[in-house]
């Protein structure tokens, strides 16, 4: 949903973060949450990066999505220049898988929060349900599609069996 208003900005610190971001996109696609996606670098483009911070409440976003690996201070970053909620997904990286992308995100100092999830691709589509269930709050027809989620997640394990033992 990228031809509407956007509610949700997805960005992320380099474009080879899309693959984990994108399942961000997918859930808020799933769900008709119009957004955008964006590459927007802490410390590549800073200047872009407060311009975007500054701007997104006035553009009407209603919260931010980012993704950034290794010394991942882009969530950070954002959540210092905007009051929008920020959720902070840690991308996986070459040399830690990631975990130093969390402890970047995770670690904020009292005052300046970001919500952060866990690591790759679940994160990713979590921080994406997550928007989901912020904008129900205004938006009644999503807390219902949520509800119908979760059913359908429910059935599905209830619908399971397990082979016999070998
Ligand atoms: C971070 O550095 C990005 O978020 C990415 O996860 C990581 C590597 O970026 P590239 O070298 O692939 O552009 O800023």
């Amino acid at each position: 949903m990228q031809n509407q208003t956007p509610l949700v900005g997805v960005v992320m610190g380099s474009q080879s973060d899309w693959p984990v971001m994108e399942h961000a996109a997918q859930q808020l696609d799933a769900f008709g949450v119009p957004y955008e996606a964006r590459v927007v670098s802490a410390h590549r483009t800073p200047d872009l990066l407060f311009e975007y911070a500054e701007q997104a409440r006035q553009r009407g976003l209603r919260c931010i999505i980012a993704g950034a690996g290794g010394a991942a201070h882009l969530p950070g970053m954002l959540a210092a220049k905007t009051t929008l909620p920020v959720l902070g997904v840690p991308v996986p990286s070459r040399h830690l898988q990631g975990r130093d992308s969390l402890l970047s995100i995770v670690q904020m100092p009292k005052g300046v929060p970001v919500a952060t999830f866990a690591i790759g691709e679940a994160g990713a589509a979590n921080a994406g349900l997550f928007a989901v269930a912020l904008l129900a709050h205004d938006h009644p027809g999503l807390a219902g599609d949520l509800e119908t989620f979760r059913r359908q997640q429910r059935e599905a394990v209830l619908a399971q069996t397990l082979p016999p033992a070998s």
